[in-house]
């Protein structure tokens, strides 16, 4: 059964918060190795009985910038107002600053609370003038993928500015255009008829445009992005994209995938495997007992270890997008903190789209 659009779009943005809520337990003390996914399992059973009693899972600042980007882009009718959106992130972090930020964004944050006459000024000052490589644009990028297909190109601008207001490195935002494009496909595929050659070929003709030299990618990248320090046209996103089909084909263990297409705080080392994830739970996985294809993505995405809550949320927020916002249990909407904010933004993005 086809989930409707209404549904993919619910699915998507509270997919995007279980990630975040459910993974973040990880980021601090890591994934126990034992079984490969056998303490995860036990984790995710004991959501809505035993862990019931206690508090409920809180959103960090993933969710945070997201939720952000989903009220900026509904107050401005769906088209991305950077000005107000600056505006946002600066009001957020101010109301909420221990969301578990990243150590160096926060500059940045703080500066839009001033009144700025470029709002793209701070973030260029990051790092020395090459600006961040961190995984801050991808993480929050879902609300913006979620428009008609016709509008491809305005929302790869879109997810580019979006970013470019903290990332101004080039992984920084071409990770955040190709998560965008990830669930932008993923909402639009029909789970009846879908090709995951397809889908990594359809991503890999995207970035490799992106990465190619004179991009309007290239153009935004300063002249000081040099490839030691991850910010030129080097290729990161295809080489890892490139990946993909052996290790589906070999059925990679999980150690190695997270070897192979990284598992931490930067862009180019966690936007891939989040798509992987999506992609190899499509199917079962040995060792995942859940016969949720939704669950086993963000189990296994935890499971890849090191930034468990902005892959895991990475990865709901595509498997959300294909599979509607059913598979995700009563259980998981009342622990995890906000997934009503969720259901509401992505209804108010549904009715300026697709209405
Ligand atoms: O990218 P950002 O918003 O952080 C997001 C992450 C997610 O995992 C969240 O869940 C939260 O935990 O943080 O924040 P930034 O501060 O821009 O980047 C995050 C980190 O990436 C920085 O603090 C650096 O450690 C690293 N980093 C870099 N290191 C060296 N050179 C980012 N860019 C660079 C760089 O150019
Ligand atoms: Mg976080
Ligand atoms: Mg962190
Ligand atoms: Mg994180």
């Amino acid at each position: 059964l086809t989930p409707t659009l209404r549904s993919r779009l619910q699915g998507c943005l509270v997919g995007a918060v279980s990630g975040d809520c459910l993974g973040a337990p990880y980021e601090i003390c890591g994934v126990p190795p034992k079984d490969t996914f056998g303490s995860l399992t036990t984790f995710f059973e004991q959501i809505g009985t035993e862990i019931k009693e206690k508090d409920y899972f809180r959103y960090t600042d993933d969710t945070a910038m997201c939720r952000c980007i989903a009220e900026s882009l509904i107050e401005n009718k769906g088209n991305l107002n950077s000005e107000d959106l600056a505006k946002k992130f600066g009001i957020e972090y101010t109301h909420a600053p221990n969301r578990g930020y990243g150590a160096n964004v926060i500059s940045v944050l703080k500066a839009f609370n001033k009144d700025l006459d470029d709002v793209f000024e701070p973030a260029r000052m990051q790092f020395k003038g090459s600006g961040s490589y961190g995984n801050g644009g991808a993480m929050r990028v879902a609300p913006v993928a979620l428009c008609p297909e016709a509008d491809f190109d305005k929302m790869i601008e879109a997810a580019r500015q979006s970013a470019l207001l903290t990332h101004s490195n080039f992984n920084g935002y071409c990770g955040t255009i190709l998560q965008c494009c990830a669930v932008h496909l993923a909402l639009h595929s029909d789970p009846a008829t879908f090709d995951t050659d397809a889908f990594i070929d359809r991503l890999l003709e995207v970035m490799e445009k992106e990465e190619a030299p004179g991009s309007p990618a290239a153009k935004v990248s300063r002249p000081n992005n040099d490839s030691t320090a991850g910010g030129t046209q080097s290729g990161e996103y295809c080489r890892r994209l490139r990946l993909f089909k052996p290790l589906l084909e070999e059925d990679a263990d999980i150690k190695k995938v997270a070897a192979e297409l990284g598992n931490e705080i930067s862009a180019h080392k966690s936007v891939p495997a989040a798509i992987y994830s999506f992609l190899r739970c499509r199917t079962p996985v040995e060792g995942i007992s859940s016969s949720n294809a939704l669950e086993r993505t963000i189990l296994y995405a935890i499971s890849l270890d090191g930034d468990t809550d902005t892959i895991a949320s990475m990865a709901g927020a595509i498997a959300g997008a294909f599979y509607g916002v059913e598979p995700i249990s009563a259980d998981w909407r009342t622990m995890c903190e906000g997934t009503d904010v969720a259901i509401r933004q992505a209804d108010a993005i549904y009715d300026i789209h697709f209405l």
